[in-house]
């Protein structure tokens, strides 16, 4: 009943907050999701675009069920569901034979990763198969456990929180059938594998290893099962969480590397290069008399060096002595207890991220297909969301200029290039307001007077370079810019705040304070040419290809960590710039990974800095739907005498022809220079509707006629 109805909106909110009565209150805003998530219904829209709500519980509507449910049907007509933006992005690539992306963003621990496996899965259940594609799914779909075990850890915020930026193709032939994939990494922390925060954890593999390997595979790499005994798994004394099974998870990552066809030699050298870190970390080092580094238990290193396919003699020389060169002629010099730390870790980081690299690009190789060709591909993005801790690092200032330039992507295609494209078409339009944090991501990589390059020429510059110089620096060149403060510069209330060796961005989403320590470190990225010399005459596969001995030979100095996130970042966003987006909008509900918790100052702050009101001002104010006139005559020309089954004038004319023949009101649609808008989705669905029918007719004729044959 109509009562009925109304009582359930009341209840449970409208499913898309374009149709909030007061579309420009926050709180009604907010109401609704909150209505919503107490529903346990997660997903809202905004137009297209999909708000999720971590509901920190197993819900029900992921089944076989549900998915067969969203194929195929209008995008409107089911509730929101991940499933609805997959299916939806899965039709218009094969409707428009375009590249699609599906972008998910939102914090850390919002729910991105876990949107992203539900895409991929449906993605895999919508599509057509056969023997050949099965084979390519389920490769598809074990691609995760296998990046999530190396590339994912516990944090404060996230109990598997995503330490690397991950961007994967999957690729579709003209049936629209999967046929491959291609993944794309971006910067692993690996300042990881040797520190840990109170509280958190090293990359899940590590106790994988300790929990899950039987006696056998454990003495083969000469260890003992316990995390406490490892100076790199007990620093966040939490090797046990209560929401992970560490060796469930084992089993299941042995399972995915033979199906994705790893070689049992290849998976046998991964464990040992992870045991090897293990072993990496308890070496120690005394000083002799000269105050030069000993090694500690030199059988530590009898057994990493067995564990790489490395000499012994060789490795030892190397963790405590490095090569130089004076006068023409190459001498050992012995390193300080100190430096033999640093070169030890160094070693540990520079093992495990190469490991890493080595893991994707064999990955890529299982997820080619050479044999299918592909036609089109729909990108999925799965980052590293934005993050404050107690204490930041180099490692959080790239990942949240990451943040910022997704940020900057979203705001470019929906609010700027939207508004734009109604100027462009000629489309009268009332311009609606938005912060455009452009100017923080300038702040941070803009040639020169940036905060990258700043850092990068204080690695390079010789002499009395160091940490607390370039924060000098930073003051000197972008202290005046209104979303960077430090102590020297900030009011004398927020000198308070900040320590004499941090400063403080104002991102997009927050301030968060920085502390300078190790950013020239991490920047330079250093490992002793000693060390990796040792490394490339590895007897091992991955070890050997991870060190490539013409590396060696390359005089140049290598990219700086900073420059080389930036390109890559930049090289990320033209890829995503060429395909059509979708967006899915992640918010975390409470930071107590709580399941019943709506926190809403915490839900207030993320909405806003997503932009989601800007986003619905700018949807309220718009057409729901945009084709070029030639994609949208072609499609439906079978629905009007005088366009079927070829319209001779101009497609915008056509589209026009069109248009009053299917009845459209003057309000519903405009005729822009080269697209056609509508307003509201049900004068579409109408359409498409019609156009389904009429296809199924046309079907029907075209057989009847070749059966009169
Ligand atoms: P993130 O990817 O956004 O964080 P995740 O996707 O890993 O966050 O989600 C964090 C945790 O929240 C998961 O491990 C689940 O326990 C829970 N969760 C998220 N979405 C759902 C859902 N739809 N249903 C049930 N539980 C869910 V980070 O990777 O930290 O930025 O770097
Ligand atoms: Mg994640």
């Amino acid at each position: 009943t109509m009562e009925g109805a109304l009582t359930a909106r009341d209840r449970v909110g409208v499913q898309d907050l374009v149709l909030l009565e007061d579309y420009q209150s926050e709180t009604a805003f907010l109401n609704n999701i909150k209505k919503r998530f107490k529903e346990k219904l997660i997903y809202t829209y905004i137009g297209s675009v999909l708000v999720s709500v971590n509901p920190y519980q197993q819900l029900g509507f992921y089944t076989p069920y549900h998915m067969e449910k969203y194929q195929g049907v209008n995008f409107y007509e089911m509730p929101p569901h991940v499933y609805a933006i997959a299916d939806n992005t899965y039709r218009s690539m094969r409707n428009e034979s375009s590249n699609q992306c599906i972008l998910i963003s939102g914090e850390s621990g919002s729910g991105k990763t876990e949107a992203s496996k539900y895409i991929l899965q449906y993605l895999s259940v919508c599509s057509a198969s056969n023997e050949q594609v099965e084979y390519i799914k389920s490769r598809l779909l074990q691609s995760n456990p296998v990046l999530e075990a190396f590339g994912n850890a516990k944090t404060h915020r996230n109990d598997n929180s995503s330490r690397f930026g991950k961007y994967m193709d999957i690729e579709f032939d003209y049936r629209g059938a999967p046929v491959g994939g291609h993944i794309l990494n971006y910067l692993l922390e690996r300042s990881r594998v040797v520190h840990q925060a109170s509280g958190e954890r090293n990359f899940h593999i590590f106790y994988q290893l300790l929990e899950g390997a039987d006696d056998v595979l454990l003495s083969r790499l000469m260890l003992t099962k316990s995390p406490d005994k490892y100076a790199y798994t007990n620093q966040g004394k939490c090797a046990k969480v209560s929401s992970i099974c560490d060796r469930r998870d084992f089993v299941a990552v042995q399972k995915a590397l033979k199906v994705l066809d790893f070689s049992p030699k290849n998976i046998d050298e991964l464990f040992c290069i992870v045991a090897s870190v293990l072993h990496l970390g308890n070496v120690t080092f005394t000083q002799n008399e000269d105050g030069h580094a000993v090694v500690e238990r030199q059988h530590e290193i009898q057994k990493i060096a067995n564990l790489l396919g490395c000499q012994y003699e060789q490795l030892l020389q190397a963790l405590t002595h490095r090569t130089i060169e004076a006068n023409k002629e190459k001498m050992q010099s012995p390193l300080t207890v100190e430096q033999a730390l640093y070169a030890r870790d160094a070693l540990s980081k520079a093992i495990y991220g190469r490991m890493f690299d080595w893991l994707v690009s064999n990955l890529n190789r299982s997820l080619t297909n050479k044999d299918l060709m592909r036609k089109n591909v729909i990108g999925l993005l799965d980052i590293y969301g934005f993050e404050i801790f107690k204490s930041n690092s180099f490692e959080q200032f790239c990942i949240n200029f990451c943040n910022e330039k997704l940020q900057q992507l979203f705001i470019e295609l929906t609010l700027k290039q939207e508004q734009e494209e109604y100027r462009a078409e000629g489309i009268e339009w009332e311009p609606v307001e938005y912060f455009n944090n452009k100017i923080i991501c300038d702040l941070v990589e803009e040639r020169h007077q940036g905060i990258i390059d700043i850092l990068d020429e204080e690695c390079l510059r010789p002499g009395d370079a160091s940490d607390n110089t370039f924060l000098t620096k930073m003051e000197e060149t972008v202290g005046k810019h209104p979303h960077f403060i430090t102590h020297a510069l900030g009011n004398s209330k927020l000198r308070k705040t900040i320590g004499y060796e941090e400063f403080r961005l104002v991102h997009y989403a927050g301030e968060v304070t920085y502390s300078v320590k190790g950013f020239l470190d991490k920047n330079n990225d250093l490992l002793y040419r000693d060390l990796k010399v040792a490394m490339s005459e590895s007897k091992h596969d991955i070890i050997k290809q991870a060190f490539p001995v013409t590396e060696l030979a390359r005089l140049k100095r290598p990219e700086t960590v900073g420059s080389q996130f930036r390109t890559s970042l930049n090289r990320l966003m033209d890829i995503l710039m060429s395909k059509e987006p979708s967006y899915v909008r992640c918010i975390k509900p409470n930071d107590a990974k709580m399941s019943d918790r709506f926190d809403e100052t915490l839900v207030r702050h993320q909405v806003k800095y997503l932009g989601l009101m800007e986003n619905l001002r700018v949807r309220r104010a718009g057409f729901a739907y945009r084709r070029t006139h030639e994609i949208f005559l072609n499609r439906y020309k079978s629905l009007c005498p005088s366009t079927w089954p070829h319209y001779d004038g101009s497609p915008r004319k056509g589209v026009d022809v069109l248009c009053k023949y299917l009845d459209y009101k003057e309000g519903e649609y405009r005729l822009g220079k080269t697209k056609v808008f509508i307003r509201f989705p049900r004068t579409l669905f109408a359409t498409e509707d019609a156009f389904q029918i009429r296809k199924h007719e046309l079907a029907t004729i075209i057989q009847s006629v070749f059966r009169g044959w």
